[in-house]
């Protein structure tokens, strides 16, 4: 074998030994990075594997209770938030949480209306509802029928004359296109007759601010001023009660009890004393006192008794002379059970002393309310306050907007509630 033949094999059987040795180094690499990782974990001391873990799991149990809370947050009402003590909203949701909160305040009240006229809706509206229900088309008896509908609510024969022949009138300028529009006709004009432009009660306008209360018996006089106390004083009002009712023992009680409940003072005298001379005390108190406002009781009175008339008459004129312009206001309290009587009590007390506002009470307890719209529509006298019921705020100040919404509420709403 030549020398040169010798040093090839050689140099290939190196090269042969060195493939051999990278072959088998990449196998071995191959198979150490396909290990399974549970086989690469359990290499691990026990004691890296511990501490290992639990930094990991604690962030990631922290994670999810945290979006919970702030879940919980985010679902718990933004009003229950605002109220809580240190929490801190930012001042959009502030304001988001204000607004949700008058919301609910109003539609609380409004439920409570919509209740308290009930029975009023549950007369007249709903047999109004009932006659389009079965009346697709206008035609004479749908009138008819509406016209009967008025009439046995207490609207007033005039009032309902007067939205009869509106009807017809709009009916021959084809402007009712079906009893829908005959419905929503009814609707705005029942809300333009009660809205008689009246100024706000703005107590700074007479120091104090008189009122005088009159009505015939059992209407809610002392009720209504009851809960006019209970409002006013609970704003920061310094009110004075006029126990002028001198004909009974019990009705001087009956405003003592009010006076205590609300504490306001209540002035008063002897059973059968003269009602003028009360005012006029009540009066001169609340001058020296420095009090806000005075509100007159008086005796309960038949409109058609001449003599009662009279004194009530004088009344009004001693409060005049105890302070200028006294009383500033008079309240005619009306008793909605009583239907069309309330009109001929409108017209007496108006005729005897005049009146600037209305309470019509007992609205929860009758579908005679329809008497509103013939009072507003033949006097133009403003409904000041409406009564619901007998607790203290059960009186609300009348609004236009909120009592027709409540006047034609859908009766099937109103069974969801
Ligand atoms: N259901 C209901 N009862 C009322 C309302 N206002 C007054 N009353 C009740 O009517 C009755 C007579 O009220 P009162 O204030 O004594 O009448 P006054 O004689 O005019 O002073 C009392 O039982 C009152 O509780 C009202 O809005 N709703
Ligand atoms: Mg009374």
């Amino acid at each position: 074998m030549s020398p040169t033949v010798l040093a090839g094999l050689i140099v290939a059987a190196i090269v042969v030994i060195v493939i051999i040795v990278i072959v088998m180094r990449r196998r071995k690499d191959e198979q150490g990075e396909s290990l399974p990782e549970s086989d690469v974990d359990r290499e691990l001391p026990p004691s890296q594997e511990e501490p290992a873990q639990e930094p990991e799991a604690a962030p990631e149990e922290k994670v999810p209770e945290a979006a919970e809370e702030q879940e919980v947050k985010a679902a718990e009402p933004i009003e229950k938030r605002v109220t809580a003590p240190g929490v801190r909203l930012d001042e959009s949701e502030e304001a988001v949480a204000a607004q949700k909160l008058l919301d609910a305040k109003r539609e609380r009240k409004l439920k409570k209306l919509r209740k308290g006229l009930a029975p009023t809706r549950g007369g007249f509206i709903a047999k109004i509802g009932a006659i389009f229900k079965e009346k697709k088309t206008i035609d004479p008896a749908l009138l008819d029928k509406l016209e009967e509908a008025l009439i046995t609510a207490d609207v007033g024969a005039k009032t309902t004359e007067w939205f009869i022949t509106l009807l017809k009138e709009a009916l021959e300028k084809d402007e009712l296109a079906n009893p829908d529009a005959v419905w929503s006709l009814l609707r705005s004009e029942v809300e333009r007759v009660l809205a008689i432009e009246a100024e706000p009660w703005d107590f700074s306008k007479s120091k104090p601010f008189t009122i005088m209360v009159v009505g015939v018996n059992g209407v809610g006089k002392t009720t209504t001023i009851g809960k006019l106390a209970s409002q006013y004083s609970g704003q920061g009002h310094k009110v004075v009660l006029a126990a002028a009712d001198t004909f009974r023992a019990a009705a001087v009680n009956q405003l003592e009890i009010w006076g205590r409940r609300t504490k306001c003072e209540v002035i008063k005298s002897k059973e059968g004393a003269d009602p003028s001379s009360v005012v006029f005390d009540a009066i001169n108190y609340a001058k020296e006192n420095g009090a806000d406002v005075v509100i007159a009781d008086t005796a309960g009175r038949l409109h058609t008794k001449a003599p009662l008339m009279e004194e009530i008459k004088k009344v009004s004129r001693v409060m005049e002379k105890a302070l200028d312009g006294a009383p500033y206001q008079i309240l005619l309290v009306l008793d909605a059970t009583t239907g069309q009587n309330a009109l001929q009590q409108v017209k007496e007390f108006g005729d005897a002393i005049g009146l600037t506002g209305i309470a019509l009470t007992k609205l929860d307890g009758t579908a005679k309310g329809g008497v509103i719209i013939g009072i507003c529509h033949e006097y133009k006298i403003p409904v000041r306050f409406i009564g619901i019921g007998e607790a203290k705020d059960d009186l609300r100040e009348f609004d236009v907007k909120d009592f027709v919404e409540a006047l034609f509420y859908k009766e099937k709403d109103v069974e969801e509630e």
